[in-house]
């Protein structure tokens, strides 16, 4: 039985107001916030209670996940987290990998879809350190097409459309979204992102075909150039205008747990929307520890 390490890769998060500053400008690439953004960056922290649940989520996740993964492998595996903007690093935990003596490094994102911009980054910072240790890695691409994950939110549309009634699953939008991404990274370098959130929202809808399916982008930053759109706020309103839908259903499943970019981008800037123009806002839960989305990754980790 070989030794191995599974590294768990996510977003992180400020762990106390005070980590907001040096967090947003890790973010931007240690280009400091001005005073203005960071200020709106602390009350949407304020507004969601204060911190965000995503640090003892990826914890959860990330715990879950290994005990699934060494249940299921022929291998042994140890669990080290490396986060893309706060501590533990990225760098730090595979510096942990070869203090505990491992030769060999399987990761997984937290977040199902691949892009060159997202998951593509965190995977180079790990090689990247890993090669001066002589470790090796293999990495997880992407893992949305998985039955598993797939079943996880054909479950939540089910479960959703049946609180309401079937007379109105006609006026009803489902907007199926993930982060978006400045536009001209990913059209100039033909990057599979936006296909694979269609491919996903095709998936459920080959299962659950009710309701009425949307694609739509969210959580876009704050800069001049465009970002992958159309954003899921517009995106409700123009829908709205149009359809005069009833009930709006978001799925933004191109995140994995309850955070910021959920509790408020969804929850709180969508809902204004919905509540606008009188319709009704639903967000069924994101998959968190939920058993088949942590097998959906292990499935992915054990194809390594
Ligand atoms: O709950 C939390 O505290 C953290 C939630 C969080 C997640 C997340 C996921 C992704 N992001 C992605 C791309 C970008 C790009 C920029 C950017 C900016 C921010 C800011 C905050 C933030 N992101 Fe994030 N992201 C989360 C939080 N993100 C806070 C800064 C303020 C703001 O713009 O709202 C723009 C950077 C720039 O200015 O140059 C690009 C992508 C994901 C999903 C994949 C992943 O998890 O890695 C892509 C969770």
């Amino acid at each position: 039985m070989a030794k191995k390490a599974l590294l768990v890769m996510a977003y992180g998060t400020p762990y106390k107001e005070s980590d907001i500053l040096p967090y947003y400008t890790h973010i931007r690439h240690g280009r400091q916030p001005s005073d203005e953004a960071l200020q709106d960056l602390k009350e949407r922290y304020e507004a969601i209670g204060g911190i965000s649940p995503l640090a003892d989520t990826t914890e959860r996740q990330a715990r879950a996940l290994l005990n699934k993964l060494n249940e299921q492998s022929d291998d042994e595996y140890e669990l080290f987290i490396g986060l893309k903007h706060i501590h533990p690093f990225i760098e730090d935990a595979v510096a942990d990998i070869h203090e505990a003596g491992i030769k060999n490094i399987d990761t997984i994102v937290l977040t199902p879809h691949y892009s060159a911009f997202s998951v593509q980054t965190y995977n180079d910072r790990a090689k990247e350190e890993a090669d001066k240790y002589g470790i090796t890695v293999k990495s997880v691409i992407d893992f949305y097409r998985d039955e598993n994950f797939i079943d996880y939110w054909v479950e939540q549309v089910e479960n959703t459309l049946n609180k309401i009634d079937v007379e109105e699953h006609k006026d009803t939008a489902i907007i199926v979204s993930a982060h978006s991404l400045p536009e001209k990274l990913i059209t100039k370098n033909n990057d599979p992102y936006p296909d694979q959130l269609k491919e996903t929202m095709e998936l459920i809808r080959a299962r659950v075909n009710k309701g009425n399916y949307h694609v739509g982008w969210q959580s876009e930053g704050n800069t001049p150039d465009p970002w992958l759109g159309p954003d899921v706020q517009d995106l409700t309103e123009d829908l709205y205008n149009k359809y005069k839908y009833k009930h709006f259903v978001y799925l933004p499943l191109g995140f994995v747990c309850e955070h910021l970019e959920v509790l408020y981008d969804n929850d709180y800037e969508c809902k204004v929307v919905t509540d606008k123009v009188g319709a009704t806002y639903h967000r069924p839960p994101m998959p968190n520890t939920d058993d088949r989305f942590i097998q959906a990754m292990v499935n992915e980790i054990l194809k390594l």
